[in-house]
């Protein structure tokens, strides 16, 4: 059965959609069904506070926040929740390449930390992955999930090197 809501996957746009799939079918491969929702740090601020704000209540444990450009939305997550914040910066269709995202996701002061993860679709699966390691630190179930998915990216990697 999947894991009843213990992660949001929250992006600033519907344009971020297709890279946070990835995101969000690694979680579903896990068995963890996420909450998704589309909330601007900038567009929609009063959201963004009030979802931060009530996530921990709701049941959440991590959040995984997306955004490209000037990507304050795992910062703007982090200022108003204590949970896990797990960045993934993206690149926009304009625009350097994901590194203004990935500046603005990294930067955080000291004592409000973003885990950010890689740029785009790499950084997408690795935040599904990486709250997965947080959840299976209290989970034995995931945690074994997490050491046959180890397994078979090595599998993976030996028969490339076997069909060479
Ligand atoms: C960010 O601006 C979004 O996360 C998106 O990556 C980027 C562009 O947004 P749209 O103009 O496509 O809605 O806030």
């Amino acid at each position: 059965m999947a894991e009843n809501k213990l992660v949001a996957v929250v992006m600033g746009s519907d344009s971020d959609m297709p890279t946070m799939k990835a995101c969000i079918d690694k979680l579903k491969d896990f068995g963890i069904e996420p909450v998704v929702r589309i909330i601007s740090a900038h567009r929609t601020p009063d959201i963004a506070d009030e979802f931060a704000a009530g996530a921990a209540k709701t049941g959440i444990k991590i959040i995984i926040a997306a955004a490209g450009m000037a990507a304050h939305l795992a910062g703007a997550m982090a200022a108003r929740s204590s949970l896990p914040i797990i960045g993934v910066p993206l690149a926009a269709a304009e625009g350097p390449a994901g590194i203004d995202a990935l500046l603005s996701t990294v930067q955080m002061p000291p004592g409000v930390p973003v885990a950010s993860m890689a740029i785009g679709k790499a950084g997408a699966v690795n935040a599904a992955v990486f709250a997965v390691q947080i959840l299976a630190l209290s989970d034995e179930k995931l945690a074994a999930k997490l050491t046959d998915f180890r397994k078979s990216q090595r599998q993976k990697v030996i028969e490339k090197d076997s069909a060479i």
